[in-house]
């Protein structure tokens, strides 16, 4: 490992995203839990990761499968309550892996006993000054208090009924309506919140993935937008998002993981330009942020260029270690992004290679090191509240969020002994399991495991810089400059010659000196 004395873990680490609900299920319930994970830590290590980004598994009643927070204290018993989070990461440290875990400061569920006292307290009181209560418009006041919009569809405010059975005020959601946000002035928000900081930090977490970063701190006033009605999506300017405010709080953040050595944070900054996003990252800020680029190119060579020079322009205005993620939860899955078939999963093992050679961490999100790719589901099993919320307009996110298929011939392939799983998982992913990859050296998952190795064990990834070589048309060539590794994408739909020098991998065997269409290789 590169430079193990004065180079954080996390500067170069490979981080697998778990989405718990869809990992493995101990307990037969359909649902993913994490004595399953515990259990299935080997797949992880053979694959090489050096840590687990594990989404919400603290108490909640999942109207947004976690992200909506009741005790952020506790281990939900769906996913077998704090001893089975003890047991996962005593386990995971056992085999050398790292636990980070995501928290949810922009909100909480409406079933958090904070909200829950809001409510009974009634307007004007202190107990709703942890959220954002405030009177209707228009002479009865049952317009909302200004026009923003859920981020899953529909207005940002619900009215409430209050104590005395009449129609009252409303709150704030920027997201579900069961995601009341949070008001970050009021000390006692940062106060609990440094509670639950610590309380994992003392259980041996060793850091966390920051749910909505760009969040939590809105405009004096609240001020109409001009335009929030995109699902799914904002720009900069937005005034839900990133105000200035917020770095304040991150840097509170940041005081307290600095009382534990080695600890990180990463941030989910949806924030495109460079230097507002790069804002994120200084010194004491976040360790990490995402930067979504490459979720939103397409397989174009200019894009993907592009995407990374700016993604890496942006981590250099702070001196901040870039990331690189190409699918989550949230987006769909990269194979279906690129057209899906065939060619999507060439295209998919291609860019996993592009970001595995990138300076910086990489995240892959599970099932990527399995190809997987969007389900189309059908609409009566749809989840999302983004289904609902839209009215029917967008499915929402449920089609990257199917299980892992780990073996056997039909559903649920091992991931639970209920065939009743909470999402249906697909006839046809028979041929996509880990029993099947594991035994088929060419097989994505192989590749994935060959490519983080080479990754982690090879002097020619150190440094943190990248110079572009001339390259043929529809391809890109970028050298680690000072390992020296030379990583070359074919994005076009011919062949292309190959740099002089020893290929270590490819996703696709060159043919005669030549890189095939939609392949990338690895050149020393
Ligand atoms: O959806 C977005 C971009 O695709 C963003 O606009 C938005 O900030 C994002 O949806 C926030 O996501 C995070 O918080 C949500 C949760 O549903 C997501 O799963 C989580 O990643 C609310 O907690």
């Amino acid at each position: 490992m590169a430079g193990a004395t004065d180079t954080p873990w996390w500067s170069n680490a490979v981080f697998y995203q778990v989405y718990p609900r869809s990992f493995a299920d101990s307990n037969d319930d359909g649902v993913g839990d994490l004595d399953g994970l515990t259990a299935r830590l080997g797949h992880l290590q053979e694959l090489g990761v050096d840590a687990i980004w594990l989404n919400p598994v603290t108490v909640s009643p999942m109207a947004d499968h976690g992200y909506d927070v009741a005790d952020p204290r506790d281990i939900d018993p769906l996913f077998g309550g704090l001893a089975a989070f003890e047991r996962l990461v005593t386990a995971a440290h056992q085999r050398g892996i790292k636990v980070t875990m995501d928290v949810v400061p922009n909100h909480t569920s409406s079933q958090h006993p904070w909200f829950r006292a809001a409510l009974a307290a009634g307007p004007r009181t202190e107990a709703r000054d942890r959220y954002f209560f405030r009177d209707g418009q228009g002479p009865d006041g049952a317009v909302p208090p200004n026009n923003w919009e859920s981020v899953f569809g529909g207005p940002a405010w619900t009215r409430v009924v209050e104590p005395d059975g009449e129609p009252g005020q409303w709150y704030l959601h920027l997201f579900d309506a069961e995601q009341p946000d949070l008001n970050w002035d009021n000390p006692e928000v940062f106060d609990d919140f440094e509670k639950t900081l610590r309380f994992w930090l003392e259980r041996g977490v060793d850091g966390f993935r920051i749910d909505v970063a760009h969040g939590m701190a809105k405009p004096e006033g609240l001020p109409d937008a001009k335009d929030n009605s995109t699902v799914l999506r904002h720009t900069d300017d937005d005034p839900r998002f990133n105000n200035p405010n917020v770095h304040a709080i991150h840097r509170d953040i940041r005081t307290v993981v600095d009382d534990y050595p080695g600890a990180m944070t990463v941030g989910e900054v949806w924030v495109t330009d460079n230097r507002r996003w790069a804002e994120y990252l200084r010194p004491d800020e976040l360790h990490l942020g995402f930067n979504f680029r490459l979720t939103r190119t397409e397989f174009d060579v200019t894009e993907i260029h592009d995407a990374i020079q700016n993604s890496l322009a942006a981590a250099a205005l702070v001196d901040a270690t870039p990331t690189w993620t190409l699918s989550n939860h949230d987006v769909g899955r990269e194979v279906t992004r690129y057209g899906g078939g065939e060619a999507g999963l060439r295209r998919a093992r291609a860019m996993a290679m592009v970001t595995l050679a990138l300076p910086g961490a990489v995240f892959v999100y599970n099932g990527e090191e399995l190809g997987l790719p969007d389900v189309d589901l059908p609409d009566e099993v749809l989840q999302d509240p983004t289904w609902e919320r839209s009215g029917h307009t967008e499915r929402g996110r449920d089609g990257c969020r199917v299980p892992m298929p780990w073996s056997g011939d039909t559903p649920p392939f091992g991931f639970s002994g209920s065939a009743d799983t909470w999402l249906p998982m697909p006839e046809d992913w028979a041929a996509l399991t880990v029993e099947k990859q594991r035994a088929d050296a060419g097989s994505t998952l192989s590749f994935f495991r060959q490519a983080i190795e080479l990754r982690r064990a090879r002097a020619e990834f150190e440094g943190t810089a990248i110079d572009w070589l001339t390259a043929p048309a529809d391809a890109l060539i970028f050298r680690r400059r000072a390992g020296g590794l030379r990583c070359v994408l074919n994005a076009g739909s011919r062949p292309i010659p190959l740099p002089q020098g020893e290929v270590i991998l490819a996703s696709v065997p060159p043919a005669g000196g030549a890189l095939p269409p939609d392949a990338a290789a690895w050149l020393v």
